[in-house]
């Protein structure tokens, strides 16, 4: 019996670390909040394949971005790097403007940035953030120093797919907030590191099909496999009780 609640307890713990999350990131704050306008609260997440991250847009007064960086170059857009555009929000809408990121590869950091320049350049003030940090030398307060002694932000626009995570729709925009695209990040964006996709809009299908598809087929068979756990635990429990 004792045996049999071990088994029950550890099966549990695994369902619960295996099942997507469903993670929360405030774009941008208000005056009054410690820390003041230009952050993402909170900077710092980690998040597995499949879970989705919410951005949502609720520093009002607000005009951000969520742009995909590196730890090399923290306020530049990365090639092949999600952004999400510049979003206004200048009262509050209902519900606030938000965007979903899917995380695909949970192995790597995903590092970002706010590229508005107006009034001052955000990531220079230090709004930028992570998903996945992993421990050592590139840690979020190295990434977010070197953001503030960084030159001015890079403004080229990338699209929807991104490295390490990506989304399937542009943000949602309700009524009284107003979005902007930026010019097309290709021509300028540094190379990222280990991939050859091009930053473009959402149009970018080729990239797109192949980062999307990769997760999903590799996440089935261990959603099954803890299925089949629940399964098989719950008829030992059964024969527990019967015995
Ligand atoms: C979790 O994410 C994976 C990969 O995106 C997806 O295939 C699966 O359906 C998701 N599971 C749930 C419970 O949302
Ligand atoms: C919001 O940001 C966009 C892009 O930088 C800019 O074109 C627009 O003028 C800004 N609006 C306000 C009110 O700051
Ligand atoms: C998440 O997906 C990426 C890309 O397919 C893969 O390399 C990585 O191993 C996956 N993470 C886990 C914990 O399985
Ligand atoms: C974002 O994802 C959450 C959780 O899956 C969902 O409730 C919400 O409707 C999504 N928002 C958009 C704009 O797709
Ligand atoms: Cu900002």
């Amino acid at each position: 019996m004792r045996l049999t609640s071990l088994v029950v307890s550890l099966a549990a713990a695994a369902v619960v670390s295996a099942q997507n999350q469903t993670l929360l990131v405030n774009v941008g704050a208000e005056m009054a909040t410690s820390g003041g306008i230009f952050q993402f609260i909170p900077n710092s997440i980690t998040a597995s394949n499949g879970s989705v991250v919410t951005f949502q847009f609720s520093g009002i007064p607000g005009n951000h971005s969520v742009t995909q960086s590196s730890f090399a170059s923290p306020c530049e857009p990365l090639a092949g790097g999600f952004d999400s555009g510049w979003i206004l929000i200048e009262a509050k809408t209902t519900p606030l403007p938000e965007w979903n990121l899917t995380i695909t590869n949970d192995q790597t950091p995903i590092w970002f940035y706010c590229k508005q320049l107006i009034p001052s350049p955000h990531c220079n003030a230090g709004m930028v953030g992570v998903i996945n940090v992993q421990p050592g030398a590139n840690s979020f307060s190295a990434f977010q120093s070197k953001a503030m002694s960084a030159g001015a932000p890079g403004e080229g626009q990338n699209g929807l797919i991104g490295v390490g995570a990506s989304a399937s729709a542009e943000p949602l925009v309700p009524s009284g907030a107003t979005h902007f695209l930026g010019v097309s990040a290709s021509a300028t964006a540094p190379a990222a590191s280990g991939t050859g996709a091009s930053a473009a809009g959402s149009g970018t299908a080729a990239s797109g099909s192949t980062s999307s598809s990769a997760t999903p087929s590799s996440a089935a068979p261990i959603a099954i496999n803890l299925n089949f756990l629940v399964v098989l635990v719950g008829v030992w429990a059964g024969a527990a009780i019967v015995l």
